[in-house]
């Protein structure tokens, strides 16, 4: 098996993509079937990352599981547990239909490669990240509950993860496909009814996101109407794509797309010009 150093794409499938969030662990097996058709064969090196959709989130919120040891949220050992638990259930059926498709998904246990330290990442154990890799497979990690050594517990979510691999695996991760439920970042919500314009580019400088224009960059807190029923395409997305500012690498090719269609992450794949939003750093 050849262990020199490899090209790497992470598709991270979030939550809004595979499951409803107001509906607990429901699963559009579908939208993932769909997903895996699309990378059969794909004959590149591939990481696989997902969300916790209506799985990890709604128990990791009823338990306080995100802000450590606190107060008037019940019995949260047992929380950090069924967080847990919840997830491992959604990357069971993940993988499962991985393997239906000829994917040779390996899943990694991202609780059992990283400990946080006051909300930030203190340890990273990606060496058997890097072996899977070295031996032609897939691993798929997820968004987690993971011990917190002053906290005692949080969160860590698959864009933390992502931030991780690339910056710290051995191998080079060169491209990250977000697959969302819309075809990318929209100046409004799409879902809530028609006008709503498709952002083409982002760029990220200085921990900060600009949408360029021809009159110059404009603060993507400005151009996009954020709201409570748009959260996963505005400010959730936001906050995910801030994180991308940690990435050491900044020729990293991002690309936000529809993962809910059959088409568009093979097109992708394919270099054909498909309706996405491309994020880049500035050095
Ligand atoms: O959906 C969160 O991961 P994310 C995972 O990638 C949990 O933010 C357990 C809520």
């Amino acid at each position: 098996m050849p262990t020199t150093e490899k090209n790497i794409t992470i598709i991270k499938l979030g939550g809004s993509c595979f499951s409803d969030k107001k509906v607990p662990r429901s699963l559009h097996v579908d939208v993932i079937d769909g997903v895996c058709k699309q990378l059969e064969g794909a004959g590149f090196p591939l990481i696989v990352v997902h969300g916790g959709g209506s799985y990890g989130h709604p128990v990791a919120k009823r338990y306080g599981i995100h802000l450590g040891w606190q107060e008037g949220f019940g019995d949260q050992s047992a929380g950090f547990c069924e967080t847990h638990e919840a997830m491992v259930e959604l990357n069971h059926a993940i993988v499962g239909q991985c393997l239906k498709h000829g994917i040779p998904a390996f899943a990694v246990q991202t609780s059992a490669v990283f400990l946080l330290e006051g909300g930030a990442v203190s340890s990273a154990r990606l060496d058997a990240v890097d072996a899977l890799l070295d031996q032609g497979l897939v691993p798929v990690l997820y968004g987690d509950a993971v011990v917190d050594t002053s906290r005692g517990f949080g969160i860590m979510s698959g864009d933390a993860i992502i931030v991780e691999l690339a910056n710290r695996l051995k191998h080079r991760v060169d491209r990250i496909v977000y697959l969302m439920d819309v075809d990318g970042l929209f100046d409004k919500d799409p879902r809530q009814g028609p006008g709503a314009r498709l952002i083409p580019d982002v760029v990220i400088e200085g921990g900060e996101l600009f949408v360029p224009g021809e009159a110059g960059p404009a603060r993507l807190e400005d151009v996009v109407q954020q709201g409570g029923a748009s959260i996963d395409v505005t400010g959730g997305i936001i906050g995910k794509l801030r994180a991308l500012a940690h990435l050491e690498d900044k020729e990293v090719a991002i690309n936000l797309i529809c993962g809910r269609n059959r088409s568009s992450l093979a097109g992708l794949i394919s270099g054909a010009p498909v309706p996405c939003t491309r994020v880049s750093i500035k050095r």
